[in-house]
């Protein structure tokens, strides 16, 4: 009776919960039972991992401050697997029904995964970002982890979500291995995170011979808590006291959180945020509500705004690890690709594919699908989403064929210093998922050895003018995309005729998905000229209507 308390404390009906891309997510208000539900799968996904630690992150990420969301994070920092989310979407739904209802799904999951709950312990640490009902639901949450039994949860209070991946991860760092160990919970403090990455900074720093930023940098932290913790990690420290002004740092204003600001706002708005003046010099850059997405950004001398998103950092990234690769002598031992969804800008495809000659693999949207790709396809898969949420990837024997030549071969200064570099570059990068603050240190330490301005970066390739909309539709689950979301499947026929309307304009390129976070259907349309890139959305937005 007393584990019946403790859920109807949090029981709460009337809504249906799916498990997407993000996890769940909605408005904050009906979100209790949902996190009592998943303090349980989680606690039961430890325990079916014998014991290894599992993070919960609660977060809404770029969206409004009243939504909140929840996720799920596996031990090695990466996304819950795939076929533990419609568990989770069950136990969820469940608790929103009835006690009955719960136990009976919670016992249907157990079975199903053969954990037995009495027999086994599990280990969670949970994080949340700056939103005001994040203490409400945290409650919710550990309340569900308690009614499970025997299991230990730490909770880190707030962090960035790829802080709580990171830290997720170095917990199991020698306990993947080692199931017997029981070390207790937080295995890592926090300060694990600051310093792996600064010292990594240091040493790339010394040995590239740069002892401060090219130019100043603003970063604009959406009101999040990005801003608390780039204030802990940077604003103190002497190579970044003084070029680094925080701006949008307000993250104990809840209400204020992506409030034009931030880089979601930055990318759809194609314009500076509040709180940043164009005649700025040097470079800006925007973080989202939890600082797992950056954008750069900069106006030129007549006030033009030019933006560098993901694409812009994945070509970087691309053209700097290639010609590392070449330095070092190892461009045949180590592959390199990158990884980009159907959104990224076609000339971004084409300068990745014709001038830099690396290979481009194209997954439908959601980090889990580009992480996936660019870990089972390159030695170093770099992948970003047009939006700026992306990381590069290291496989680990790739790193050791670079430490034994490094260690064993004769090579000249040049290719030294490049292996050095590479090595370095994989630990300044937080590799478990995408991070604001340790992608925007990855760009400012590569700006910096390759002396380029901002002007530079962004003279690679030009953008294709594009247009991005959003159309409200009576069932958009009717909208089946193949081929990386770039086709459509269903409704019959309507594919053909985009395909007609793409024809009519000049290197014209559309597709339609349902979006997975909105009760809406995206189009994305580019071409030639701006006037044909609206054009084609138009058209498109039209067709999709009709259906
Ligand atoms: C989620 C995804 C993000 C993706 C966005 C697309 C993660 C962690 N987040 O926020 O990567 O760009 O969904 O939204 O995977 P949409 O389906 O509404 O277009
Ligand atoms: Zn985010």
């Amino acid at each position: 009776m007393e584990d019946q308390a403790l859920f109807e404390q949090h029981h709460k009906t009337g809504q249906t919960f799916s498990y997407g891309t993000a996890g769940f997510r909605s408005k904050s208000d009906g979100l209790d039972p949902v996190m009592f539900a998943v303090g349980v799968v989680a606690g039961i996904r430890s325990m079916f991992l014998e014991g290894s630690v599992v993070g919960v992150m609660i977060t809404a990420s770029h969206n409004p401050p009243e939504d909140n969301g929840v996720k799920i994070v596996d031990p090695r920092g990466e996304m819950m697997e795939q076929s533990w989310e419609k568990l989770a979407t069950q136990v969820a739904n469940s608790a929103c029904e009835s006690y009955e209802a719960f136990c009976h799904a919670v016992s249907v999951v157990c079975m199903s995964v053969g954990v037995k709950r009495s027999a086994m312990k599990g280990r969670i640490v949970v994080a949340r970002d700056s939103r005001a009902s994040g203490p409400r639901l945290l409650q919710a949450f550990l309340a569900g982890v308690k009614w499970v039994g025997n299991v230990e949860a730490y909770d880190y209070g707030t962090l960035t979500t790829p802080q709580l991946h990171f830290l997720a991860s170095q917990s199991n760092i020698g306990k993947l291995e080692d199931k017997t160990s029981a070390a207790p919970l937080p295995r890592v403090h926090e300060t694990a995170y600051y310093d792996t990455f600064l010292s990594a900074w240091t040493s790339i720093a010394q040995i590239a011979g740069f002892d401060s930023l090219p130019y100043p940098v603003t970063i604009d932290a959406a009101n999040g808590i990005g801003a608390a913790k780039v204030r802990e990690m940077l604003l103190n420290h002497p190579f970044f006291q003084k070029d680094v002004s925080l701006v949008n740092a307000d993250w104990h204003a809840a209400a204020l959180l992506n409030h034009q600001c931030g880089a979601d706002f930055v990318k759809t708005n194609q314009r500076l945020p509040q709180g940043v003046e164009g005649s700025r010099a040097g470079i800006n850059c925007s973080f989202d509500g939890d600082a797992d997405r950056v954008v750069f950004y900069f106006c030129d001398s007549e006030a033009k705004f030019h933006l560098l998103d993901g694409d812009k950092l994945a070509t970087l990234l691309a053209r700097f690890f290639k010609t590392l690769l070449e330095d070092a002598g190892v461009q045949e031992q180590v592959s390199l690709g990158v990884v980009q969804t159907a959104y990224a800008n076609g000339s971004s495809t084409a300068y990745i594919e014709r001038i830099l000659q690396v290979p481009v693999s194209c997954t439908p949207t959601g980090v889990k699908h580009l992480h996936h790709e660019a870990v089972t396809r390159f030695d170093i898969g770099i992948y970003f989403e047009a939006n700026g949420h992306g990381t590069v990837v290291f496989s680990p024997q790739a790193l050791q064929k670079l430490q034994d030549k490094l260690e064993t071969v004769e090579v000249g200064p040049h290719a030294h210093r490049a292996l050095q570099l590479i090595l370095l570059f994989s630990k300044l990068i937080n590799q478990t998922v995408g991070d604001a603050i340790t992608d925007m240190l990855a760009i400012l330490a590569v700006l910096s050895i390759l002396k380029w301005s901002p002007e530079t970066w962004d003279s690679e390739y030009t953008d294709l003018p594009n247009k991005l909309v959003k159309v409200v539709v009576p069932d958009r689950t009717i909208f089946k995309t193949t081929n990386a979301e770039r086709q459509l499947t269903s409704p019959p026929g309507l594919q053909a005729k985009i395909d007609a309307a793409i024809a009519r304009v000049l290197r014209g390129r559309s597709f339609v998905r349902a979006s997975g976070t909105e009760d809406a259907v995206r189009v994305y349309a580019e071409a030639a000229t701006e006037t044909e890139a609206h054009l084609l959305a138009k058209e498109v937005d039209e067709l999709v209507r009709t259906y």
